[in-house]
């Protein structure tokens, strides 16, 4: 019947990548920024990775350039339904920071991303560790774009993006779960888009 091919259609056009209640934004790619966009130089940036580590570690631009480097190729979905299909970010690894700052210590369960403008962000341990979570520099063989987040960017694709905190400047290990900026104001405090976690309550 006419209604059932339809029907059978419309499911099959639907790309498997896409999480539930997102649409493709295509070519595009939305700036969602709560701050003011920073210009920040290299020549002063600096990420740490600090609280609950084995011991507190900074890295200049030049020394994070350094690190064995890793990419990631896949999806990324932001909370307000958009998701941008197949790219390709390079940094490091999250795991590599941490072993490199002597892993965390055994009573860590948590992270707050921390970022050169005040922004934060919070994630279980779990969800920025096991190849989970890199922090970026290079989208698409390409430098950053500062509007989003360059000099460099923390990137958790599994989770929705407003957990990939732009201008990110530190991870700091905690033994508890601390809200940061959008998990104050009513977004879920994990955020997976496959269980459509985007608000409290979810
Ligand atoms: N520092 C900072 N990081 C941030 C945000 C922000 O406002 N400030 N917004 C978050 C949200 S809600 C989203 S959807 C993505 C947007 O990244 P984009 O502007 O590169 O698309 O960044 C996340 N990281
Ligand atoms: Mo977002």
């Amino acid at each position: 019947m006419d209604v059932t091919k339809g029907f059978f259609g419309r499911s099959r056009e639907r790309d498997p990548r896409l999480p539930p209640g997102q649409y493709d934004t295509g070519s595009g790619w939305p700036v969602l920024t709560a701050e003011a966009t920073p210009s920040i130089d290299t020549a002063d940036w600096t990420f740490a990775m600090k609280g609950l580590v084995g011991q507190r570690t900074t890295w200049t631009w030049d020394e994070v350039q350094a690190l064995p480097p890793s990419t990631y190729e896949g999806d990324i979905h932001c909370v307000t339904t958009w998701s941008k299909l197949g790219v390709s970010f390079a940094g490091v690894s999250v795991d590599t920071l941490l072993a490199a700052a002597g892993g965390a210590q055994p009573s860590a369960t948590h992270v707050l991303v921390e970022c050169h403008t005040g922004y934060t962000t919070n994630l279980p341990l779990a969800d920025v560790t096991g190849g989970k979570a890199w922090l970026t520099w290079e989208f698409d063989g390409q430098p950053l774009a500062r509007e989003h987040g360059g000099p460099a960017r923390l990137l958790v694709p599994h989770l929705y993006f407003w957990k990939s905190a732009k201008w990110a400047s530190a991870l700091r290990l905690l033994d508890h779960d601390e809200a940061g900026f959008w998990e104050q104001n009513g977004y879920h405090d994990r955020g997976d888009p496959w269980l459509e976690q985007r608000y409290q309550g979810d």
